[in-house]
């Protein structure tokens, strides 16, 4: 079989953290147990199909500019055949073990649903070989109902009963595909579920329509006897100006009103936290308050750009703080950390994919090694549980319980007269973070 990566001749090794080769892994040693779990099991990394291989350095300006041998041919299934190929020997050189897709991705569409089925059953099936050969596995599988113009005006959003119908036969093979492969989850983003205007729009209609097609899916899932885990993944804008999944709690408010709640959990994207005003550790511990923690996007944008970039994710602090929650949230179950990150324009080689996944791995495994030190130290917990101490006294406790009503409150303060009050310490808190950052 044609090599795609020949500059790597085995799978990415790690060399600790003096090393100087490229190709190694300074931190990510999988193998390696961190508070009782390897690394490989907290991390569960994962690279996505499209950005990775299908992303070729378009943007709004200008065209493709990377390199890409299992692209060079215009036979369109040829092509798909290829980059499958070059996919697996990536993910097994690389050394992760999921990968996530959406199916246009894998198979190109054809003129009709029919066809496209076909083709993608062709693919699905190769898929499953090469899982099998390679003991690689799928952490997640989604439908793009977004890119094809008959989803311009939203997919279940659509206005035409007519598009909710394609969409929802999209999603049905979809599904079916991510459960012949084993998938541990799969994906709704809604990306052209919103809107342009409201001149045109009908919101409450649209909403409701929205979270039919998740019964939908709901129901088929019971029916096909997937045991995958569906996430809703947010994001605020763009393409559209306005997502109705906006955020976790948005999507925590829909997920309750529609009766959704035993069906989904969320995926969050970094960049898509940041785009919605809030940080990543933000929508992750809304996540773990409200049990609704499933996977995440690992990635990064650009503070001075409003749009999502996409970037891999390096930031030691963004990653530390990211595990310190996903710790302690439980840790993963069915997800991972799935790398929906793609490489900048003028990175045009091939080797730049391994290099961008490695700094990645390395960071979230330093962020990894962080949030266990912090967990082990118990220094910020045991100040957080000094802070709220006064909950677990008496008065707070019948506050909590519902013991206390508003003229006992009162009482309370006409004995007790004004609240001490306590400094927050956030400088010496950052300053404490600060020196776990080596
Ligand atoms: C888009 C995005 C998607 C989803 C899957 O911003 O994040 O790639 O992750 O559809
Ligand atoms: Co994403």
């Amino acid at each position: 079989m044609a090599a795609y990566f020949p500059e790597v001749n085995a799978p990415i090794a790690y060399a600790g953290p003096d090393s100087k080769d490229a190709l190694t892994f300074k931190h990510y040693n999988a193998s390696e147990k961190v508070l009782g779990k390897t690394m490989a099991e907290h991390l569960r990394f994962a690279v996505c199909y499209w950005h990775t291989f299908k992303n070729l350095g378009g943007d709004p300006f200008g065209v493709g500019t990377m390199v890409r041998n299992y692209n060079g041919t215009t036979d369109a299934m040829a092509a798909a055949h290829a980059t499958l190929d070059a996919a697996f020997e990536f993910f097994t050189k690389l050394g992760v073990p999921y990968w996530c897709f959406h199916d246009r991705d894998i198979a190109p569409e054809a003129e009709t649903l029919a066809e496209t089925n076909k083709r993608l059953d062709v693919i699905a099936g190769k898929a499953k070989q090469l899982q099998d050969d390679t003991g690689v596995k799928l952490l997640w599988g989604t439908s793009n109902c977004f890119t094809h113009p008959r989803f311009m005006a939203g997919a279940a959003t659509n206005p035409s009963p007519h598009v909710f119908a394609y969409a929802a036969a999209q999603i049905k093979k979809a599904m079916e595909i991510t459960h012949e492969l084993g998938g541990a989850g799969y994906v709704f983003w809604g990306g052209r579920e919103g809107y342009d205007t409201l001149l045109n729009t009908d919101m409450g209609r649209e909403l409701d329509h929205l979270a039919r097609m998740m019964h939908l899916a709901a129901d088929y899932r019971k029916k096909l006897g997937a045991t995958f885990q569906m996430y809703i993944e947010p994001k605020p804008k763009e393409p559209t100006k306005h997502q109705y999944d906006f955020d976790a709690a948005g999507c925590h408010a829909f997920l309750l009103k529609y009766g959704l709640t035993d069906h989904f959990k969320l995926n969050i994207e970094a960049n898509h936290a940041t785009l919605a005003g809030h940080t990543f550790v933000h929508e992750l511990e809304y996540c773990v308050a409200n049990d609704l923690l499933g996977s995440i996007d690992a990635n990064r944008g650009d503070m001075l750009l409003g749009w999502d970039t996409d970037q891999f994710p390096l930031n030691i602090y963004d990653c530390a703080l990211a595990m310190y929650t996903v710790l302690r949230g439980g840790g993963f179950t069915t997800g991972g950390l799935n790398f929906d990150a793609k490489l900048r324009r003028q990175s045009t080689e091939p080797i730049d994919l391994f290099h961008a996944h490695i700094g990645a791995m390395d960071a979230f495994a330093r962020g990894l090694k962080i949030a266990a030190k912090m967990l082990e130290d118990g220094g910020f917990a045991e100040n957080v549980r000094k802070r709220y101490a006064g909950w677990d006294e008496t008065f707070g406790k019948d506050i909590e319980n519902g013991k206390a009503d508003f003229a006992a409150l009162e009482a309370f303060v006409l004995k007790h007269g004004e609240p001490e009050t306590q400094s927050g310490g956030q400088e010496r808190l950052e300053n404490i973070l600060n020196e776990y950052m080596r």
